[in-house]
Order: structure tokens, then sequence, then C-alpha cells
């Protein structure tokens, strides 16, 4: 039976046969039908212990993936291949120097911030876009707890990312502002969220399926920081026919799978702009005539864009040294 990865926890896999699975695993394009949430789950493990894998990551399945598997009974169920992925979002797990896929097979990838507490960090987006462009995965933004207000000086930088063709979406689960466009957003989609712990994710979740009850948890006071409430990835269905994939939040997010001369490119608005800076290779930071600098100068390149990038640089050529 083909079966869609719903959870996996400590190598127990939640897995929900598909409808029509034989098409889908011969067909290129999965499309998958909407399952209403009361049907029977199967708890699988990895036949062998170990999944082939041509992609590194530490580990082999993620929600949104599709496999193979063998149902027995008692709703157990062995799981024997896993199918070709069309894309994956995966994050550098610093402690495990390997990736960690945390979906498969979306449609889209939101990274999801606060508005006010915790603080708006638009260079944690900046970083989570990267991941998912790398991942071959379309990204939105979130800014959740709109009720907070956001600061002044965000709006230019939501702005820079609408103007690289990345829709921005305010929200607050408090409220319940912003749920029908997250509504229209999702439909037929497969989608993340993904952001810091204490952003709402799981709260917007629970505001949009009121069923579901996922937890949710206060700030740290001392840092306003959240208490990294949800621990594993879960996929939950919608009833206007998303498939909505709740993370666990990370508190950082590290740029890897390049080279530091590569990032630039990961910089739509500073791409190409390299190959007119006087000096070659250029490290725009204090040649002269450099034209990243000048687009910098004159505003084509929003300001704190253009730290981040030298700053996740500065990490890569880090990296690189080792
Ligand atoms: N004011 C306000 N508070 C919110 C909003 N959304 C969530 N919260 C609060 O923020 C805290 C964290 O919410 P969670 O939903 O647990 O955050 P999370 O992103 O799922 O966190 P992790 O699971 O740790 O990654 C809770 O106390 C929520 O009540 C919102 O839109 N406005
Ligand atoms: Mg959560
Ligand atoms: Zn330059």
């Amino acid at each position: 039976m083909i079966g869609l990865i719903y959870s996996g926890i400590n190598n127990i896999y939640q897995v929900r046969p598909v409808d029509g699975g034989d098409d889908v695993a011969q067909s290129q394009d999965v499309i998958l039908p909407y399952q209403a949430p009361t049907e029977s789950f199967y708890e699988c493990r990895i036949k062998g212990k170990i999944l082939k894998d041509s992609e590194p990551s530490y580990n082999p399945l993620a929600p949104g993936d599709l496999v193979v598997f063998e149902p027995s009974d008692e709703g157990q169920g062995l799981i024997h291949r896993r199918l070709e992925r069309t894309n994956r979002f995966a994050r550098w797990n610093r402690k495990r120097e390997n990736w960690q896929t945390v979906a498969a097979n979306l449609d889209l990838l939101v990274a999801v911030v606060a508005a006010g507490k915790p603080p708006f960090r638009p260079r944690f987006v900046d970083r989570v876009l990267i991941a998912a462009a790398q991942g071959g995965v379309k990204a939105a933004v979130l800014v959740n707890k709109i009720d907070q207000g956001l600061p002044e000086w965000g709006e230019s930088r939501i702005s820079a990312w609408e103007e690289l063709d990345i829709p921005v979406y305010r929200s607050s689960a408090h409220t319940g502002e912003g749920m029908e466009e997250i509504r229209a957003l999702t439909a037929g989609k497969t989608v993340a969220l993904f952001g810091p712990s204490g952003v709402g994710k799981s709260s917007v979740l629970n505001r949009l399926l009121p069923h579901i009850e996922l937890a949710t948890g206060g700030l740290s006071e001392k840092y306003d920081r959240g208490r990294h409430v949800t621990n594993f990835g879960r996929l939950l269905d919608a009833p206007w026919g998303a498939r909505l994939v709740d993370t666990p939040g990370v508190r950082e997010i590290l740029v890897r799978g390049m080279s530091s001369a590569d990032l630039i490119h990961w910089f739509p608005e500073f791409s190409g702009l390299d190959e007119e800076c006087s000096y070659s290779p250029c490290s725009h930071r204090h040649e002269p005539d450099c034209a990243v600098q000048d687009a910098v100068d004159d505003g084509r390149i929003h300001p704190d864009r253009f730290e981040n990038y030298l700053r996740i640089r500065d990490e890569l050529e880090e990296d690189e040294r080792w």
C-alpha cells in the first residue's frame, strides 16, 4: 500500500493509506485526495531499520513523505521504501552535523515570525527563505501576533520580500485576523509552518482547526523566547482540502550546503550585480566601485538584507576554514 507520513517519533511513523495509492505511485504529480481525520492510522516501523537515501539527512522520513508499506494486523505496519520526493524542506542540525528533513513534498513553506514577542526577526526569515529555495520549495512569510504591533522599521523589510515575489501575510491567532487569507492560501495544498519557538505556529493551527487542540505554551519571561512546546512535526488534514504541517520551533537556522562565494546567488536582488564590481572576486565590503555597495546606497538592496548577507557570509567563511 501507498501511505502518507503524518508524523514520526522514535522511529515509529504514523502512516495513513492514500486513496488510489497505485495511481499515485505511478504518476509523477502527486495529487493527494483529502482524507477525513477520522480515518485510521497505521503505526509503522522501517523494515530492516534502514531506508536507502540519496539525500543527506539523519532522519529518513518526514511528514509529507509517501511510502510503500505493508500493513499488518492491529493497525501496525512495515515501511519498505520511500517514493521519490518532489522536494523537501531541511535545516542543518549543528549537533548532528547533518541535514534534518522537516517536511517533504510541499507546495509551500511558510516562514512564521512574531510581530512583537518574540521580537520580529527578519534575518531569521531570510535564512528560512534560503533553506526553502535550496530544497526546491516555494515560500511565503507569515507575521503572526500582529495584534502586538509590528515595529515601524519592519514594514520596509516586508516590502523587500514582496518585491522579490515572496507573499507576506499577517495574522493573529488571538483575534483571528488573517485566518481567511491563510485558508485561501493553503486550499488544496500541502503547507508547512516553520519558525522560531513561541511565534504561534501551533496557535494559528488551533485557530484554523478548532478540533485539533495542539499544545501551545507561554514565553520565557527573561528572554521573550518560546519554550519549545511542539517537539515533533505533524501533518494535519484541514477540511478545506489543505494539509498543514506543524513543526517544532528552532532557536537558529544555519545556512549550509553552499560556498561563501555562491551565497550571493541566494539573494536574488544581489545576484548578477557582482559581475559589475571592479574587483573580482569582490567581498562587497570595502572595495571601491562595488556594484553591490552602490545598490545598497541607492536603496535597491535593503541595508538590513545586506547586513544579513555579510553575517551569513562570515559564518560560511568560518566554516570553510575548518
Ligand atoms: N498576542 C498573541 N499571542 C499569541 C498569538 N499566537 C500565539 N500566541 C501566544 O504565543 C505563545 C506561543 O504560542 P505557540 O503556538 O505555542 O508557539 P509555537 O510557534 O507553536 O512554539 P513552538 O511549538 O515552541 O515552536 C502562546 O502563549 C500563545 O498563546 C497571537 O497571534 N497573538
Ligand atoms: Mg508549536
Ligand atoms: Zn562588490
